[in-house]
């Protein structure tokens, strides 16, 4: 890490370049595709890739029964500056019924409908706290309302568990095929939590106050992992943050540094679907790597945060997936990370439409983050530069 931070601070690209991973553009006869090969069926097949061996394929997307429910609405919050909904999002599945609790500021006194940032929280409630007794830097209501965005949140562990319990709880209970062997490719908790943003983004196209065009993902860690898949595979999401989420968010598995897929699936056995273990202490096998899965994002736009001190997320890795993610942005037209070269700390890069920064600290999400992102949404949607 030393070294990296050497090169940060010179501003130096020192990178091995033996990396070997998979071409996004490349099909597996050896073909590179076009750009409308890859809209009708290059990324789709990378999709399945990733559905298949890492993260799992859902039994349902949005279910025939999925209520929103309105159970308070506070148009004085934060001393008058914002209108809190808080709502119940409810589900039915052939094995039973479920539901979660969404939490959305929205600025007053702007026009409507509004921009928004949505927060899978995998931290304590009291980082979400809808009261603002608790004011957290995970999730910094009050900054976005002063700079004009809808700030949502919902906690994951009302959509699964965080822990192993033979996938008996939360949607996968509720939704998975009853008396039937699981299958070694069916959805784990990571896809859980991100099914779980998806039927807010269902929720949004329903409230005229929120602007669904504009919605991004947010998440923190294995929050951020969640974020990224969730963006690959809903495209009404126009914005997936990643913050220092590492093994299987937006670290390459290719000579990741820190925490390992070995690791993550002996830890975490829970997180992705069974058939990734075939890859434990075999990552050159794996037939797509995660750059490939920030590419699922494009055009569209992708931010992936680090932290200097994040040695087990590895931002090396992070970096490398954003650059190496850029040939399918430009190949639809749009520019991509833009830099090849590493930056310096508290240095963001924003001018394409991946974004990247390495804050200078530890493993969390703070709100330098957060600022950086609404700076790179303020370009993006807004045409404004800081
Ligand atoms: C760690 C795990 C990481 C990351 C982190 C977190 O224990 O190894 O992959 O997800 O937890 O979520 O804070």
């Amino acid at each position: 890490m030393k070294s990296l931070l050497l090169c940060a601070m010179m501003g130096i690209c020192c990178f091995a370049q033996d990396l070997k991973l998979p071409d996004p553009l490349i099909t597996g006869e050896g073909r590179k595709v076009s750009a409308e090969e890859w809209k009708a069926s290059h990324r789709q097949r990378t999709l399945e890739l990733f559905r298949s061996h890492i993260y799992g394929h859902n039994p349902v997307e949005r279910p025939e029964e999925l209520n929103f429910k309105l159970v308070e609405i506070d148009t004085n919050a934060i001393e008058g500056k914002a209108t809190l909904k808080r709502v119940e999002i409810s589900y039915g599945g052939p094995n039973g019924t479920g539901g979660f609790m969404l939490s959305v500021f929205i600025p007053n006194q702007v026009k409507r409908p509004m921009p928004a940032f949505l927060l899978i929280c995998n931290r304590a409630y009291d980082n979400i706290d809808h009261t603002r007794k608790e004011k957290s830097p995970f999730w910094p209501v009050e900054l976005a309302i002063e700079r004009g965005y809808a700030m949502a949140a919902f906690h994951n562990s009302e959509l699964d568990p965080d822990k192993h319990d033979e996938f008996k709880n939360g949607v996968h209970g509720i939704f998975d095929p009853k008396n039937q062997p699981r299958s070694n490719d069916a959805w784990g908790t990571i896809a859980a939590w991100a099914w779980g943003a998806s039927r807010v983004m269902d929720y949004f196209e329903t409230d005229h106050d929120i602007d669904h065009t504009h919605v991004a993902v947010v998440g923190h860690s294995r929050g951020g992992k969640t974020a990224l898949w969730c963006g690959a595979q809903d495209e009404r999401f126009a914005l997936s943050i990643s913050n220092n989420s590492g093994c299987t968010g937006a670290a390459l598995a290719r000579n990741k540094r820190g925490e390992s897929v070995a690791r993550i699936n002996k830890v975490f056995p829970h997180w992705f679907c069974e058939n990734y273990k075939h890859y434990n202490d075999r990552e050159g096998d794996l037939p797509v790597d995660q750059h490939q899965l920030i590419s699922l994002m494009a055009p569209r736009l992708v931010y992936v945060a680090s932290a200097s001190e994040d040695d087990w997320a590895d931002p090396q890795g992070e970096f490398l997936a954003c650059v190496h993610a850029g040939p399918v942005y430009e190949l639809l037209g749009v520019r991509g990370l833009g830099s090849g070269e590493f930056p310096k700390i508290d240095s963001p890069l924003q001018t394409g439409h991946i974004g990247y920064h390495l804050r200078r600290g530890k493993h969390d999400l703070v709100e330098y983050d957060w600022e950086r992102f609404m700076d790179f949404a303020d370009r993006h949607w807004l045409g404004n530069s800081p």
